[in-house]
């Protein structure tokens, strides 16, 4: 731990105080953080912010960007964390507190983990930049950094300012991005399942943006990138969980000529005309948490949103329209059975789904689910947090033979055979591409690569 506070004040000398806003790149050895890379909208956010009262250097370990070894060029270096990679935050953090600097983390895992977050860091920023920025800006201009800050409420969407990709254009970088533009419509999901961190960021409060203000924002990338067709990924929690505003919205969208995709809670696609709309309005892709086919796992989770019975019906709806579905699915829950495996294979050849991600129960610090297992985990190194590792022996399952079914199940769903079955009814496109990308990725798979 460094000495936060034993650090010399700053001379402004009349000039602007300079940020470094820092991504970190997590040292997970399974690419979950180096693969197909999205620009971090969450920092882009904190970068149009502080643009307008400081200097600022945006890097992103992840596209090769380094953190300087000197950093006397910068007074702040403000780091946004997910667990995944909160141990390298922590190592830029206490590199810069090691040269005076003041460090400002913010993030899902700062945000949840508040005490370990300050051991490395000058500040802790709790929930939106949006919230509380008036006043660290002033504190940050005063050097007089308080340790905590947390935002009282949530802030209208509306009051959001459009995130300034010039930002990131203007930066030398040594990797492309993928071209899908990040971009909100609404904020947080009530659903409230117990693996999630939504809800203990957002709580139970959904938010939604006016239509307009959305339009405007892809109206600013048409503009920007000097066509019509952009491809926009919303990075919302669940777009749908207001069905009359995700309608109004994709209403307005149609004719837009944009691609988009989003998550979306199955419940809302029951109903035909939601993935209908969704298509009109140039949806590609829909993202479902399935997380299990066993309805006494859902149960577990209190995935409300879930009902086992009616997943075909999802499949079907969505289908029909001609969208691809990525499915989320999680092993490892105490429920959770070997036959589960050959239920799920079963239940994703047979409807098709597109583009199937497996993970692995993963408590995150945080939540109540953590509380509840944190004597059982096995691991403490954040690293791990991906996902993919190896968390704590399942109550119906031994470790080899849950590692060995889960490796499995990804070789066969990521077959070339299995491949044709599922997306044989579609022309080849990037779904295609990722299967590919998936079945090179499933053959590294190995118990030893998991733990
Ligand atoms: C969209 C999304 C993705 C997208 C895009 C991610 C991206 N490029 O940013 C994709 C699909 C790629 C993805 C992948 C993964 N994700 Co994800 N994802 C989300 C989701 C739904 C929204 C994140 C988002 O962009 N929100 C919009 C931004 C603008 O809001 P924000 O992040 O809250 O940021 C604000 C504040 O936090 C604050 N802030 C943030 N950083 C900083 C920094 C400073 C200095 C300051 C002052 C303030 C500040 O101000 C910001 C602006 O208001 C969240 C759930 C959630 N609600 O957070 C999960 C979530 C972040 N993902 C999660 C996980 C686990 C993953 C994966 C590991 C695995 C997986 N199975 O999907 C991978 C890892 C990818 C990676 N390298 O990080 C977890 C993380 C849990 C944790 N404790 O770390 C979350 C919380 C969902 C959950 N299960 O609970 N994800
Ligand atoms: S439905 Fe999705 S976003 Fe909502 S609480 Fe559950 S896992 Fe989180």
């Amino acid at each position: 731990m460094v000495n936060v506070m034993s650090t010399p004040p700053y001379a402004l000398n009349g000039r602007r105080k300079k940020w470094l806003l820092v991504q970190p790149k997590s040292d997970t050895p399974l690419r979950v953080d180096s693969a197909s890379i999205s620009i971090p909208l969450n920092l882009l956010m904190v970068a149009t912010a502080a643009q307008k009262h400081f200097d600022i250097d945006l890097i992103d370990e992840r596209v090769g960007d380094k953190v300087p070894t000197d950093l006397s060029a910068y007074d702040v270096v403000a780091i946004t964390s997910r667990t995944l990679n909160a141990k390298k935050t922590y190592a830029i953090g206490d590199h810069a507190l090691a040269q005076g600097k003041r460090v400002i983390l913010g993030g899902v895992h700062p945000a949840l983990v508040i005490d370990e977050a300050l051991q490395h860091a000058t500040s802790i920023v709790v929930g939106e930049i949006e919230s509380i920025w008036d006043e660290l800006v002033e504190d940050v201009k005063q050097d007089a950094l308080k340790r905590v800050y947390r935002s009282n409420g949530f802030k209208s969407m509306n009051d959001m300012e459009h995130p300034d990709f010039t930002i990131m254009t203007r930066r030398k970088r040594s990797r492309p991005y993928n071209t899908r533009i990040p971009i909100l419509a609404t904020k947080g999901c009530p659903i409230g399942c117990n693996f999630c961190c939504a809800p203990k960021i957002y709580g139970k409060v959904y938010r939604t943006r006016d239509v307009d203000h959305v339009l405007d924002e892809i109206r600013y990338h048409q503009d920007r990138l000097g066509r019509p067709g952009v491809n926009f990924s919303f990075m919302d929690d669940n777009i749908c969980f207001r069905p009359a505003f995700a309608e109004a919205l994709f209403n307005a969208m149609i004719g837009m000529g944009v691609k988009w995709n989003s998550n979306i809670s199955m419940n809302f696609l029951e109903k035909p005309h939601i993935p209908q709309l969704a298509k009109e309005a140039g949806c590609e892709l829909l993202s479902v948490g399935f997380e299990s086919v066993s309805p006494e796992t859902i149960k577990l989770v209190g995935k409300g949103s879930n009902r086992v019975a009616r997943y075909g019906t999802v499949v079907e709806n969505t289908h029909k329209e001609g969208l691809a579905l990525q499915g989320y699915f999680i092993f490892g829950f105490d429920t959770d059975t070997p036959e589960g495996f050959q239920a799920t294979y079963d239940f994703i050849m047979e409807n098709c789904i597109d583009f199937p991600v497996f993970t692995i129960a993963t408590p995150f610090p945080g939540t109540d689910w953590y509380e509840e297992v944190k004597h059982r985990l096995v691991h403490s190194d954040w690293d791990k947090y991906d996902t993919i590792h190896y968390m704590y022996k399942p109550a119906k399952m031994d470790r080899d033979e849950f590692l060995k079914s889960f490796i499995k199940i990804q070789r066969e769903v990521y077959s070339w055979k299995a491949i044709h079955k599922r997306l044989g009814y579609r022309k080849f496109d990037w779904v295609w591409g990722v299967n590919i990308a998936m079945h090179f990725f499933s053959r590294r798979l190995t118990p030893e690569v998991l733990l």
